[in-house]
């Protein structure tokens, strides 16, 4: 059962994921960053909810729409927007950018722009796991388009016979670039395929931080006692384009992102805070101002930071 303080702390963790994409969206526009965005908004809780119900010795790898994981994650916010803006302070010293990091140090096996390619880190990681007996977990966070990739039914038929603890997180937002999932997939529900591979898959509201908790935190329970995967559908929607670029419109219509606007999941749990008298609109006001704020000081720091020296030291990364 969550109590006050931690739902509270769910509540700041996603308004510190948004403040986090809305700081990037400006710097995006603005064109002060390398390379492009690929806004979480909408999706918060998918992130918190689960990073919230994980030890902090459990592991996460992430893909392209990834920087929400670790900041739920615990990262650094400097040292990550040091990487996003392609500073050498950065988790890749400034040469990864934001698709391209790793740091164990919080438990974060990995993030690449090549779709599907990070959920064989959790894969393999969860073998670790299960071979030294340190009960840690592993999450592979992806999106719906990626469940279609080739190395991915690999590692979930491999998760299966092993047995091993890992939890495969799928975001479904409904739309890999531009195809929506109706147009990709003959299945309605991509939680089914769970079954071909042995384990339990679930359908799960990606909108409600605490639906996603709790079911994180039963699949956690389940893999650290060794009843093996679980593959979690989380239902969610993108509120914005598929990367900096992309207006979001034409292959979606806008009554469909108001529709889905209103589900918003810093709301829902504002509104049920608020609701329960657990949270005055004063606290909320303050926490807000707070968060953006303290983004706002991280963003500055960052931008002024050294771009890379010109002879990377990759030893000190590999030296991890
Ligand atoms: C192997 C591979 N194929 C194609 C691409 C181009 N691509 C980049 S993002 C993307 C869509 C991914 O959709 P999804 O996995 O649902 O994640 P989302 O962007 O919706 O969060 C595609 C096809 C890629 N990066 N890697």
């Amino acid at each position: 059962m969550l109590d006050r303080a931690q739902r509270i702390e769910m509540l700041r963790t996603m308004i510190r994921v948004r403040a986090f994409e809305e700081k990037l969206e400006q710097f995006y526009q603005r064109k002060a960053m390398f390379g492009s965005t690929h806004s979480y908004r909408g999706q918060e809780a998918v992130a918190v909810g689960a990073c919230s119900a994980l030890d902090s010795g459990d592991l996460i790898a992430s893909y392209h729409r990834g920087t929400g994981h670790l900041v739920a994650k615990g990262a650094d916010l400097y040292r990550l927007m040091c990487e996003c803006l392609g500073r050498q302070d950065g988790y890749s010293m400034g040469r990864g950018g934001k698709m391209h990091m790793g740091d164990m140090s919080f438990g974060f096996l990995g993030n690449t722009g090549t779709v599907g390619a990070t959920v064989p880190f959790a894969t393999g990681a969860a073998l670790a796991s299960k071979l030294k007996g340190s009960k840690q977990v592993a999450v592979s966070f992806m999106g719906e388009g990626g469940m279609n990739q080739g190395v991915v039914h690999e590692a979930m038929n491999f998760a299966g016979l092993w047995r091993l603890p890992v939890i495969y997180l799928c975001e479904n937002n409904r739309y890999a670039m531009t195809v929506s999932l109706e147009k990709s997939v003959a299945i309605k529900h991509l939680a089914e395929r769970a079954k071909a591979y042995g384990f339990e898959g679930k359908v799960v509201d990606g909108n409600n931080v605490e639906v996603v908790y709790r079911e994180t935190l039963e699949a956690a329970e389940k893999a650290r006692g060794g009843g093996g995967p679980t593959l979690l559908e989380c239902l969610t929607y993108r509120w914005d384009g598929h990367f900096g670029g992309d207006p979001g419109v034409g292959y979606r219509s806008r009554e469909e992102i108001e529709e889905w606007k209103k589900r918003c999941p810093i709301s829902r749990l504002t509104e049920k805070l608020v609701g329960e008298g657990n949270l005055g609109r004063e606290e909320l006001e303050r926490m807000t101002r707070e968060v953006y704020a303290e983004i706002d000081e991280v963003a500055k720091k960052a931008e002024a930071a050294p771009l890379p020296s010109k002879h990377c030291d990759l030893g000190s990364i590999f030296a991890q």
